[in-house]
C-alpha cells in the first residue's frame, strides 16, 4: 500500500514538474493548388489563371549545390518565383542515360521536390534530352523514370512532368507525338491529372506544328524555348500563331543571350519577349541557376554564394530575369 502511495505521489510529482505541453500543432499549410489547362493557359481549381514564373537549375549533375532549401527560398522570397525546374540531363556528361549516378540524381530530384513543396512552389521534373535529339533514343529509360516519379509524386499537387526538353529532327506527328503518348500513358496510370509539358521539334521551337495534331489529354502544355539574342520577331510570331490556334504554350526554358548560352544579352528582344509572355499569360522558366562563366548563368562567375544573392551578385541575365519574374 505504502509503495503504491509513494509511486502515486512520485508520478504526480513528475507530472506536475514536466515541462509545459507543446502548443497544439499549427493548422496544416494549405496545399498547393493543383493546376489544369484551360484554353491556352494554366488555371487553379477556381478557374483563376496561374502563370508560373521561375528558374531552372543547370544540369543537376553539374551544379547540385543549388538544389537547396535556402536557394529556393531566395528565389521565392526575393525573386518572387512560384516555380523551379529540375534539369536532369539524359545524354550529356554525367547524364541519367550516359553513366551518371542515377541514385544520386534521383536523390537530387527528390530533394528539389521536397524543398519546393515545403516552400509552396511548383516544381518541374525535366527529362533534359539535348544531344539525344530523338526522344525515342532513351524512351525505355524515360518510361521507367516517369513511372517511378509519377508513382512517388502522385499526391503532390505541385509537380509537373516535362518529358522531353528539346527534340531535334523529330517530326511532331511521327516521332514526338507517339513518344508523348507512351509517356503520358505511363504517367496517367499513376497521376491522372498532373500537368505534363511536352517538348516540340527543333529545340522546342516548332510549337505551332502541334496545332494540327494535339495530344488527346486535357492537361498537356507544349514547350517553346527561346534565347532572346538568337530568336526574335519570327519566333515571337510562331508563339502568337500557336496561341491563336489554341495551343497552350509553356516556356519551360529561356535565355536572354544567344542559343549557345553565351554572347551578349539582347535587352531589346528580351523585353519584347517578356511583353509577349505577359500578354498571353505564358509561363516561363529562366536558364539557369549557376555561376558558370557563361552569359546565361544567373549569377556572376565570382559569386560563390548558394543563396541570398545581392543585386551585385546577379549577372545581367540574372538581373533582368529577376525583374521579369517579380513582374517589375
Ligand atoms: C547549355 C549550358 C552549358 C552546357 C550545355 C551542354 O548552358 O553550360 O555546357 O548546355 O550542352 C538549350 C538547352 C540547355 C543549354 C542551353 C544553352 O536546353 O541545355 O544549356 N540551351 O546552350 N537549348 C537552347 C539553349
Amino acid at each position: 500500500m505504502t509503495q503504491k502511495l509513494i509511486s502515486f505521489f512520485l508520478s504526480l510529482f513528475f507530472l506536475l514538474s514536466s515541462p509545459a505541453a507543446p502548443p497544439s500543432t499549427p493548422a496544416a499549410e494549405p496545399g498547393i493548388a493543383p493546376l489544369h489547362v484551360e484554353g491556352t493557359v494554366l488555371a487553379d481549381p477556381q478557374g483563376n489563371t496561374v502563370r508560373l514564373r521561375g528558374v531552372s537549375t543547370h544540369g543537376l549533375a553539374w551544379f547540385p549545390d543549388y538544389v537547396s532549401e535556402e536557394a529556393f527560398r531566395t528565389l521565392k522570397e526575393d525573386w518572387g518565383a512560384n516555380a523551379v525546374r529540375l534539369a536532369l540531363y539524359t545524354e550529356e556528361y554525367g547524364g541519367y542515360c550516359s553513366g551518371g549516378d542515377r541514385e544520386k540524381l534521383k536523390e537530387l530530384v527528390d530533394n528539389g521536390v521536397t524543398y519546393a513543396t515545403d516552400l509552396g512552389l511548383y516544381v518541374i521534373i525535366d527529362w533534359h534530352i539535348l544531344s539525344d535529339g530523338d526522344p525515342r533514343i532513351h524512351q525505355d529509360e524515360a518510361v521507367r523514370f516517369f513511372d517511378e516519379m509519377s508513382r512517388k509524386y502522385a499526391d503532390h499537387t505541385n509537380v509537373l512532368y516535362e518529358i522531353c526538353n528539346e527534340p531535334q529532327n523529330s517530326p511532331w506527328q511521327t516521332v514526338i507525338k507517339p513518344y508523348a503518348e507512351t509517356g503520358l500513358a505511363t504517367i496517367r496510370a499513376n497521376d491522372p491529372n498532373a500537368v505534363v509539358i511536352v517538348g516540340t521539334n527543333t529545340w522546342s521551337q516548332d510549337v505551332e506544328e502541334v496545332a494540327a495534331g494535339r495530344l488527346d489529354d486535357e492537361n498537356v502544355v507544349y514547350a517553346f524555348h527561346f534565347y532572346a539574342a538568337t530568336h526574335k520577331e519570327s519566333y515571337r510570331q510562331k508563339v502568337k500563331n500557336a496561341v491563336a490556334a489554341g495551343v497552350p504554350v509553356f516556356v519551360s526554358e529561356c535565355g536572354l543571350c544567344d542559343a549557345s548560352g553565351n554572347g551578349g544579352v539582347d535587352e531589346n528582344s528580351a523585353s519584347q519577349w517578356f511583353d509577349l509572355l505577359k500578354e498571353e499569360n505564358i509561363s516561363f522558366m529562366a536558364w539557369s541557376l549557376c555561376n558558370k562563366n557563361e552569359t546565361a548563368a544567373l549569377l556572376k562567375p565570382d559569386c560563390t554564394k548558394l543563396s541570398g544573392w545581392t543585386a551585385e551578385e546577379l549577372s545581367q541575365s540574372g538581373t533582368l530575369f529577376r525583374a521579369a519574374i517579380r513582374d517589375e
